[in-house]
């Protein structure tokens, strides 16, 4: 019987370096092996340097997200993204703009493949409740994941900052899982990440295999503050979404719908 490697499976941390180490010490705590992030360093929160810098230093594998690119690109004109990419400086922007796209390994049989938003591309948004075809489109060989490895059993991703962790019925062993976001969550307001556990890179199926949803708490009125001493654009809807899980874009209707 072999022994058991725990992955933490980690995304959209979204510069929030607080929510990134209360995952980490809780990771650390579990003992995981391994720390795949799926994207999604910076933009919107106050420490995006500091959030890329750890993450070079602690993850085994850093993919590319939707604000990576966005992040990389600041002639989009929007204030915000122009105020996160002049905070990076040129070598911490090469490095972004340097990362792979999708990861695939395996673990007690199951072919697990990583990706930020979809396999179609990382502007592409998938939700649990999308209809069957969009959400088998997970699990395909496309330009993004290349054709070089067999199809996935397992796939995860970020990108909407909703967990959940999602067997089919139809097809069978197939299972589809959002990591949630650490530091921007929309569905609880608690840093969440995903750790997986099994045989590592072990072809027996009948081996034990976990996927756990984790939520934890963090100090998210000092993450504010500091964003505040920052004078970091878009604060007021920042902390909205850290305290109480309402994604920006809702924020306004809310408020004109009642
Ligand atoms: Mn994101």
């Amino acid at each position: 019987m072999s022994a058991l490697t725990r992955v933490a499976v980690i995304s959209d941390i979204h510069g929030n370096l607080t929510a990134l180490e209360a995952a980490l010490d809780d990771i650390r705590k579990r003992g995981a092996a391994r720390i795949y992030n799926l994207g999604d360093l910076d933009g919107k929160g106050p420490d995006g340097p500091q959030v890329i810098d750890r993450c070079r230093e602690v993850c085994d594998v850093n993919l590319f997200g939707n604000w990576d690119d966005l992040i990389t690109r600041p002639e989009s004109g929007n204030p915000l993204v122009q105020w996160h990419h002049a905070r990076l400086g040129p070598e911490r922007l090469a490095w972004l703009r340097s990362l792979p796209l999708s990861a695939d390994f395996r673990l007690s049989g199951r072919r697990i493949r990583l990706f930020h938003a979809s396999a179609q591309g990382v502007w592409h948004r998938v939700f649990p409740n999308s209809d069957h075809e969009t959400l088998m489109g997970m699990f395909e060989n496309t330009e993004l994941t290349g054709f070089d490895q067999p199809p996935p059993d397992v796939v995860g991703y970020g990108d909407i900052h909703h967990a959940f962790i999602m067997p089919f019925f139809i097809p069978k062993n197939k299972t589809l899982f959002n990591a949630g976001s650490v530091g921007n969550a929309l569905d609880e307001p608690r840093a969440t990440y995903v750790m997986l556990e099994g045989v590592w890179d072990g072809e027996d199926w009948d081996a034990p295999f976990g996927m756990e949803l984790v939520r934890l708490p963090y100090d998210v009125e000092s993450v504010i503050a500091r964003a505040r001493a920052l004078n970091m654009p878009r604060t007021e809807e920042l902390a909205i979404e850290l305290r109480q899980a309402i994604y920006r874009g809702m924020q306004k209707q809310r408020v004109s719908a009642g």
